[in-house]
């Protein structure tokens, strides 16, 4: 489906109004004529971005015939790279999403899994302040990337995303500061939610709720409630559970399902309402054990989740 929307600068030229109709496009092409100024259409660009919310590379400048793509400040593509993008875009949509998020089977699919790299899923971070959201991205990615240390103020004080391809998987962890503290001025956690969604916006997304495997706290018993009021109420649908100091159970010679079956109740319906979709971690560990069952966790919500026309 294609939107096509009035001239920039008209008075109905309300993008904001068109988005709300379709949020998430696949693309979003920007015609320019030939012999079009570079700075006046960064400068458009950045218009869009205020009005959207849309980071200003998801706009994509469509060059007119005998342009070259060359060190544009913006995205530029020639007609001939743009039915590619479409292509990848269409193909993208006919594959299921499964075959590039299960191992690969057989040669076939690992061509067309090679083909899919750049689909990217977003792995968000959630949590209180201190359960160790940082520590568990830095484990996900495999090296030290957020700063994580104890600390009796919040370490994390903005969202970041940083990548990684783990099997073939082009992942986006985002790490977050604590968004639910009742404490946070309400401008300031709007800030970080806004960021946070663009970061992942129109992409496959997965919510992580990171908590301390030894601590419940009065600020987690209504945890999934304030999520669904910020990120909607299919929240519960993409959310995986990770606790955190696996250490600890070994410690007391408890399995995760040993500790699942003895915890308060608030956690048990907290758990069983994300499907009991849990995963232990220990971050002060490299094991690449525990990412590969979070990630088996992030595919099975996919697969549920994805919609594939
Ligand atoms: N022993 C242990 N410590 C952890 C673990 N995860 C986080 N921590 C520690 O907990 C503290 C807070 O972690 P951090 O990642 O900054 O928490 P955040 O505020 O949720 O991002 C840091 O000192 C981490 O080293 C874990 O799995 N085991
Ligand atoms: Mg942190």
């Amino acid at each position: 489906m294609f939107i096509c929307t009035p001239d920039l600068g008209t008075p109905c030229d309300d993008i904001s109004e068109f988005l709300s109709k379709n949020p998430h496009p696949d693309m979003c092409l920007f015609v320019v004529k030939k012999g079009f100024s570079t700075e006046q259409i960064w400068q458009q660009i950045h218009v869009l971005n205020e009005k959207t919310g849309k980071p200003t590379e998801e706009f994509k400048v469509v060059l007119p015939l005998g342009y070259e793509p060359k060190d544009f400040p913006f995205k530029s593509f020639t007609l001939e790279q743009l039915f590619n993008e479409l292509d990848k875009v269409i193909e993208l949509k006919q594959t299921t999403y499964t075959r590039s998020i299960s191992s690969p089977q057989s040669e076939d699919q690992l061509d067309r899994i090679g083909k899919h790299t750049y689909t990217t899923v977003n792995v968000v971070l959630l949590g209180l302040a201190g359960t160790g959201k940082s520590a568990s991205g830095n484990t996900i990615l495999g090296r030290k990337h957020f700063v994580s240390k104890p600390s009796s103020n919040p370490v994390t004080t903005e969202c970041q995303a940083e990548e990684t391809e783990i099997n073939d998987l082009h992942v986006r962890v985002i790490d977050t500061p604590d968004m639910f503290d009742d404490e946070t001025e309400p401008s300031v956690r709007d800030k970080h939610v806004k960021r946070c969604k663009e970061l992942y916006e129109s992409e496959l997304c997965v919510f992580v709720l990171v908590m301390h495997v030894s601590r419940f706290t009065d600020g987690e018993r209504d945890i999934l409630k304030k999520l669904e009021n910020t990120f909607g109420t299919k929240v519960k649908e993409q959310t995986v559970i990770l606790f955190t100091r696996g250490d600890d159970l070994e410690e007391a010679d408890m399995t995760l399902e040993d500790f699942l079956h003895s915890c308060q109740p608030g956690l048990k319906e907290i758990i069983e309402k994300c499907n009991n979709r849990c995963v232990l971690f220990e971050n002060r560990s490299s094991s690449s054990d525990q990412v590969e069952k979070l990630m088996n966790t992030v595919s099975t919500v996919l697969k549920k989740t994805a919609k594939i026309d």
